[in-house]
């Protein structure tokens, strides 16, 4: 499908200018785009990948690069990455992104401000201009167990998140735990808040029991965007 075509287009273009051979200590993020970052780096050659280290963002990114015969590492090793490439639910134009569609967003957020480089790859429905507009279901606060009823409270009336809801299992009876032990709340806000995700995101992330908070702001490098008509829309940090 011309989706899944647009994800590799991202992914092999943000590689092929982004994972160089100098570049050793390698963030690998979490969601359904990174396989096709990893399905690069592979075809990079097993000579170029021996002394290469790749750190996961996840249980899933962690399965990733295991399966894929690659050298896994502990961030607790490293205290730089070369590079870090994650996927995001959407991108706004100025290159601030909504996070944790997956309940990732903790471990991706530590791997991409550790990365001397922080790049996003993402097919063409996650190119946005003002954040909330094509990912609708809201921001992903990941909040400690305890003080899930107090966040949630706190958001639906005081921080203009009514309908600010609890994330539930599919496959899982009650609600989705986190890599972390923890509880993900998604909270949606107006077009009016979301132009301003800086300044959304240091409200948020003071309310006691907030773990971390799917907004993204000045991290990201570049976003490589796959388009159905086989182009690539990079979005470069002005
Ligand atoms: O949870 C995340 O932030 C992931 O990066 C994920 O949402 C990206 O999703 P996709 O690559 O499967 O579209």
């Amino acid at each position: 499908s011309s989706v899944e075509a647009s994800k590799r287009l991202a992914a092999y273009t943000a590689v092929d200018r982004h994972v160089l051979p100098e570049d050793k200590i390698i963030g690998i993020g979490s969601g359904s785009t990174v396989p096709y970052v990893v399905e690069r780096i592979l075809q990079q050659g097993e000579e170029r990948n021996r002394d290469r280290v790749f750190l996961p963002t996840g249980f899933q990114s962690q399965e990733l690069i295991t399966h894929a015969g690659l050298r896994l590492g502990d961030i607790t090793q490293y205290s730089v990455l070369d590079v870090t490439i994650d996927g995001a639910d959407e991108v706004d134009s100025d290159l601030n992104c909504i996070k944790g569609g997956g309940a990732c967003q903790l471990r991706e957020k530590v791997l991409a401000e550790a990365a001397k480089t922080f790049i996003v790859v993402a097919d063409y429905r996650k190119n946005s201009s003002v954040l909330g507009t094509t990912f609708i279901t809201g921001v992903p606060i990941e909040v400690s167990p305890f003080a899930h009823s107090t966040v949630l409270r706190s958001l639906r009336t005081k921080l203009g998140s009514p309908k600010a809801i609890l994330r539930m299992g599919h496959a899982k009876a009650g609600p989705v735990v986190t890599d972390n032990s923890n509880f993900i709340i998604d909270a949606p806000f107006s077009e009016d808040v979301m132009k301003k995700p800086h300044e959304l995101l240091a409200k948020i992330k003071l309310l006691t029991g907030v773990v971390e908070v799917g907004l993204f702001c000045n991290i990201v490098k570049a976003a490589y965007f796959g388009n159905q008509d086989g182009s690539v829309t990079a979005k470069l940090e002005s």
